[in-house]
């Protein structure tokens, strides 16, 4: 929340106070009771004793909603609104003569507490919990073709916000022929479309890589998959115009904060090239699963990427901004990029579609088998491709070919599953390993690179024979 003055002024002879109608109706509004419900907070207020003019010290989200909700005030004279601070800020920071405090761009955030709890108790395995980053645990991949909402792994860079749809619009504009700035409502009326799209964080397998890698620690349920409804990305943007000298489209979510390296406020925002932006089937999503988007998935409306890494899809988007050059902000630049040695130079490549790769749901790593007949099941997914194959090696045997379950799906995982017979004792490992239409296939070992992305080895697990 940040702090703000309001000054009101009008002439003696538009006095609302003295006509009954107008004075009460003025009162009505700005009662405590009626701002709290809007999201603003008065602190106190008072009139100037014989010059028709009024202040208010209030707290808010952000400059917009105290703008929209003074609007009463604006029409009935003048209205002035002050960026401020308290004292004890002002003098912390060096006095009034210093920069001022900055104020608080950003509005209000879930509670870290509460949105950590819900997700233990969901059952995802939680690295971080402020702000909240989690991973599905990999039994509960098994079944369905989607992931339900509340066991959908969640990554996040900043606090999580709190949009409320009644002021929340997403704007466009830039390079465009006709800014536009369009309700949730307005969203919802146009045409809509469904997907099932698997998104995967590109860190996820980080921690198997060596020499260990700062950053989160994913193991192998940084993915799930969803059906995600909404508008596509090309209906808005040929609404707007994209004018001929735009490069880029750029995505800005809601939530940011400090990072390394950079002195101002980082928004999260990521973007895509026009010709990306238009062939990459993006939608506008507001649904998950048929439920509205969870807070923590991006509510009101996130970008949703087929295909790529999930950085792409920006949640809690606000505005999309298409501009002239090529994007150079943190998360576009400093992070999300492949980085390798190569013959005595560094040689980077940003990171953008999904890598294959096929994961082992059932058995879990380290159970108990009974010997004798046993279905070996999985997921696996591509972003260039839909999957070709997928081979299981059991016990260092040859490889051999899974049935896959269903018809080849183009942007969601798929299953697989392989009917085997183990009848040796003791420790057995179990390795599976996709190939796409495209001709990619997973590497034996994990290919290190100095942010830990991608990582799509093969996955082996152990499990042990116990009795027949
Ligand atoms: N606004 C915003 N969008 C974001 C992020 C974020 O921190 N802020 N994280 C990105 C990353 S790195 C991933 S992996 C996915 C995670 O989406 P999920 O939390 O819905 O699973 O969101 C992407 N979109
Ligand atoms: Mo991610």
């Amino acid at each position: 929340m940040a702090l703000f003055i309001i000054r009101h002024q009008h002439s003696p002879e538009r006095c609302p106070a003295r006509d009954p109608f107008a004075g009460s109706s003025l009162l009505n509004h700005l009662s405590r009771a009626n701002a709290r419900q809007q999201g603003v907070h008065i602190q106190g207020e008072a009139v100037v004793d014989g010059e028709h003019s009024l202040f208010l010290i209030v707290e808010a989200p952000d400059l917009a909603r105290v703008g929209s909700f003074f609007e009463p005030l604006g029409a009935a004279g003048r209205l002035n609104v002050y960026p401020a601070s308290t004292c004890a800020r002002v003098v912390a920071s060096g006095g009034c003569a210093s920069a001022m405090p900055r104020v608080d761009e950003l509005g209000p955030a879930l509670d870290p507490e509460e949105a950590c709890q819900r997700a233990i108790e969901a059952g995802l395995v939680v690295h971080r919990a402020h702000p909240l980053n989690c991973e599905t645990s990999i039994p509960a991949l098994i079944g369905g073709a989607v992931m339900p909402n509340a066991n959908f792994y969640a990554r996040n860079h900043f606090q999580i916000p709190l949009l409320d749809p009644a002021f929340w619009r997403l704007e466009v504009r830039g390079l465009v022929d006709r800014s536009l700035s369009l309700t949730l409502r307005e969203l919802q009326n146009m045409p809509s479309q469904s997907l099932v799209v698997t998104l995967e964080c590109a860190g996820n397998g980080r921690s198997q890589l060596t020499p260990p890698i700062s950053g989160e620690p994913w193991r192998f349920g940084a993915v799930s998959t969803a059906e995600w409804t909404g508008v596509p990305l090309v209906e808005v943007l040929s609404r707007a115009g994209i004018k001929s000298t735009a490069k880029e489209v750029l995505f800005r979510g809601a939530d940011g904060g400090t990072v390394e390296g950079r002195a101002d406020l980082t928004r999260f925002e990521r973007s895509l090239n026009v010709d990306e932006a238009s062939a990459s089937q993006a939608l506008l999503a507001y649904a998950m699963n048929g439920e509205p988007l969870p807070v923590q998935h991006g509510y009101p409306l996130r970008l949703i990427v087929p295909g790529w890494y999930a950085v792409a899809s920006v949640k809690w988007l606000t505005e999309i901004e298409v501009i002239d050059r090529a994007f150079s902000g943190h998360f576009q630049t400093d992070r999300y990029y492949y980085e390798w040695r190569r013959n005595g130079g560094v040689t980077r490549e940003p990171v953008t579609l999904q890598r294959v790769r096929a994961l082992i749901t059932d058995p879990a790593p380290g159970q108990v088998i009974r010997r004798g007949d046993l279905t070996v099941r999985g997921v696996a997914w591509s972003g260039a491709a839909p999957i070709a194959r997928v081979e299981v090696s059991v016990g260092d045997g040859a490889w051999r070919e899974a049935r896959l379950v269903g018809n080849p799906k183009r942007y969601s995982w798929q299953w697989w599953e392989l009917a085997t017979r183990m009848d040796q004792p003791g420790t057995i490992s179990l390795r599976a390993r996709a190939t796409d239409l495209a001709g990619r296939t997973q590497p034996e070992e994990p290919e290190w690179n100095r942010l830990g992305y991608g990582n799509n080895s093969v996955q082996e697990l152990l499990v042990r024979l116990g009795e027949a």
